[in-house]
């Protein structure tokens, strides 16, 4: 008797300690965070990339500081890279690190949101 319910304990012990490590990589895995330099000026860049992201497949959030131009990003690293997101910023007109605008979209942004616009 006593030495089933040591066994037993055991088993409970080692159970608990799967489940536990197990939920703790699903949730590395789940969700992964991505600081970008972008070229955002303004309050209206912070609304564009924060809606734009906000649309984008596996991101889950992100925030913009405009005076570091750090966007944040939270995402699903099984559906979707850093890589991606900085593509996604380009085309959005926007640098995104080395990433630099796409000149298309980039030339479609309002004159106070262009990177050389002075600061307001
Ligand atoms: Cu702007």
């Amino acid at each position: 008797m006593k030495k089933s319910s040591v066994i037993s304990g055991w088993i409970f012990t080692l159970v608990v300690m799967v489940v536990f490590s197990t939920a703790g990589f699903g949730q590395q895995k789940k969700s992964d965070t991505v600081a970008i330099k972008t070229s955002a000026v303004c309050g209206m860049c912070k609304d564009r990339i924060e809606s734009c992201l906000a649309f984008e497949k596996g991101v889950k959030s992100s925030s913009l500081d405009v005076e570091t131009k750090v966007v944040i990003v939270i995402f699903n690293p099984a559906k979707t890279s850093p890589q991606q997101l900085r593509k996604t910023l380009s085309k959005l007109g926007y640098d995104a690190d080395t990433i630099h605008a796409n000149p298309a979209a980039y030339a479609k942004l309002p004159a106070c949101c262009k990177k050389d616009a002075p600061k307001h």
